[in-house]
């Protein structure tokens, strides 16, 4: 327990997923008294809780894997080009053992306040086994996509089954045999557990509200020749992810949308359609995000190729997306998705047309007849990006709540701070660059940044560093500007805050979530405001326990 003016770390994080790895990796390589904190019963994040069928990367592996150590990369062996869930956390497991970080985690530990105390300058945590915990900085590693949602569905606990969200999928193997399953929700992740469980069940039937646009994700195996070139060109491979808007290897299409014939584009989309990954979304022309004209073309031709992999005409239409364009939310990647539907056991029911009524015990009444089922699967989304934030009681200045703060939406100064909740960083938050990006690539940029603005602090016998209200309003000002000329401002997606997953979100004001100025701007943006001085932070200088590396012996680090 910590005395009145000396903590009892010097920095507690928030998250052991891949963000909260890298950040106490960090810190502990400066000898930090530092904790990392996480509900789970251990490391990995993302990649601990989301064990459903089909859970993988869209980013290809070897970028997604740590930059910050040669001798990783060289370790390192990906299987696969679009990794899987067990490979994704066992690679999290390996890096934190081989980096001796576990001893720094404490696991079954939920956060549910953390209090700025002014007096002493410092975070009081309350944690739900009764401790409370200090620290001078909080930083906030809770992952962007860490809070799934359930629909509001009267009889959900009457239902005699098994029923899980995807992101809260049994640990032991789900029997799916014969089994009737129903899944509810097409989004990245539904689309992923569909076409992975519709050849392995008895019958699954797919409740559907809006359908997605979806694009080929041809996984495929890294031999050990591959392995070793992407080994050889690692240096080359991070330098392009940093030079593009969303952190990854695809470069858009510079060439203009109307520059070139009809007859190029389609040559183009043709040659992308069947590329691994984001291609068609990400090496595209750049007026797809902002061109409706550009936008319609571009859907159509997607449209056709949905025509051209579904037998049934009837349901071709009805997984066509008609509210919003190809790529205005972020896309989902499927392996022989649209193909289950030509299958005698897969049934796809609209949703929007015969609504949900209620779980029975049995299975799920539509407003047109009773389905029965042995499982119900909810891939029903997230209330992403600021959800993990309002699940913790998070109180600054004067006992302001962030819940209040944020409640039509997030503000920020660089996506890292928040005005009146002083020594409280977020490398991730809303806003920021990871948001949005190949998420390693983000977050690798933002706890160097904050780590970086920790050393200055701690080099200069700073004790606060809090956000001024100027430099907050100047961000999301800039932040929000940015989505005026982007058509993804209309989409209902967690990407862009209209958030269809959180009853009441789709109605009310765009949340300007994500920083979609892409990569190269936002470092740019961030490391200026560093260059000159950290200008926009009101830096506090005082006694009361500044931290000093030397003083710390690196074995009374742990928790
Ligand atoms: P998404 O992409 O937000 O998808 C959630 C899906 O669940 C979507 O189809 C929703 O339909 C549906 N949904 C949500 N609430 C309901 C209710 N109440 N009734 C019926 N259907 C509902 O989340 P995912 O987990 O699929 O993907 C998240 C990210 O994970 C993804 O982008 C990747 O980056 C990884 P709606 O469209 O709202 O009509």
């Amino acid at each position: 327990m910590s005395s009145a003016t000396e903590p009892d770390y010097e920095v507690i994080v928030i998250g052991a997923g891949v963000a909260g790895i890298y950040q106490i990796k960090r810190l502990a390589d400066l000898g930090v008294k530092a904790t990392v904190l996480d509900t789970a019963g251990d490391l990995g994040g993302t990649w601990y809780w989301n064990r459903y069928p089909g859970a993988r990367f869209d980013s290809e592996s070897y970028t997604y894997g740590y930059s910050f150590s040669k001798e990783l990369l060289n370790e390192w062996h990906w299987k696969e080009r679009y990794s899987g869930q067990p490979e994704n956390l066992r690679y999290l497991n390996y890096v934190s053992d081989k980096f001796d970080l576990r001893k720094y985690m404490q696991f079954n530990c939920t956060v549910e306040a953390t209090h700025f105390d002014e007096e002493f300058n410092l975070w009081r945590l309350k944690i739900a086994d009764g401790r409370e915990l200090t620290c001078r900085f909080v930083i906030m590693t809770l992952g962007l996509l860490s809070t799934p949602t359930l629909p509001r569905i009267e009889g959900m606990d009457s239902f005699k089954g098994r029923s899980f969200h995807t992101y809260y999928w049994p640990h032991e193997p789900v029997e799916l045999a014969g089994k009737k399953v129903a899944v509810i929700g097409t989004g990245a992740t539904g689309i992923q557990v569909i076409g992975e469980i519709a050849d392995k069940v008895g019958e699954l039937t797919v409740f559907q509200r809006r359908p997605n646009w979806c694009a080929p994700l041809s996984n495929g195996p890294i031999s050990d020749e591959e392995m070793a070139d992407i080994r050889s060109r690692y240096d080359e491979i991070f330098s392009t992810c940093a030079r593009t808007p969303g952190g990854f290897e695809h470069e858009p299409d510079r060439r203009g949308f109307n520059e070139v014939s009809r007859e190029e584009r389609l040559a183009l989309w043709d040659g992308l359609y069947d590329q691994p990954g984001f291609g068609i979304w990400l090496r595209n022309f750049r007026e797809i995000f902002t061109d409706e004209e550009a936008n319609a073309e571009l859907s159509e031709y997607m449209a056709e190729r949905v025509r051209q992999r579904v037998d049934d005409p009837l349901i071709a239409e009805k997984l066509i997306p008609r509210d919003h364009g190809f790529g205005v939310q972020r896309v989902p990647l499927e392996t022989k998705y649209l193909e289950a539907y030509n299958r005698d056991n897969v049934h796809l029911v609209d949703i929007s047309e015969t609504p949900l009524e209620r779980v029975t015990e049995s299975g799920l009444r539509t407003t047109e007849r009773d389905y029965d089922f042995d499982i119900i699967i909810y891939a029903t989304g997230f209330d992403a990006i600021t959800g993990a934030f309002d699940h913790i009681d998070i109180q600054g200045v004067d006992g302001e709540k962030l819940r209040d703060r944020w409640r039509d939406g997030p503000s920020t100064f660089l996506g890292m701070f928040i005005h009146g909740f002083p020594n409280m960083f977020m490398p991730s938050g809303p806003q920021s660059g990871s948001a949005s990006t190949n998420y390693p690539r983000g977050i690798e940029t933002g706890v160097n940044w904050c780590t970086d603005l920790l050393e200055h602090m701690w080099d200069q016998g700073y004790i606060r560093a809090d956000a001024t209200l100027a430099a907050e309003e100047r961000w999301t000002a800039h932040v929000t500007k940015m989505y005026s000329t982007m058509l993804m401002r209309k989409a209902k997606s967690w990407f862009t805050g209209y958030n269809s997953n959180v009853e009441g979100h789709e109605h009310g004001k765009v949340r300007y979530f994500v920083y979609n100025g892409g990569s190269p701007k936002y470092i740019n943006n961030i490391n200026v405001v560093a260059a000159e001085g950290y200008e926009g932070l009101d830096l506090t200088s005082g006694s009361g326990g500044a931290f000093r590396a030397s003083s710390v012996n690196a074995d009374n680090v742990s928790g």
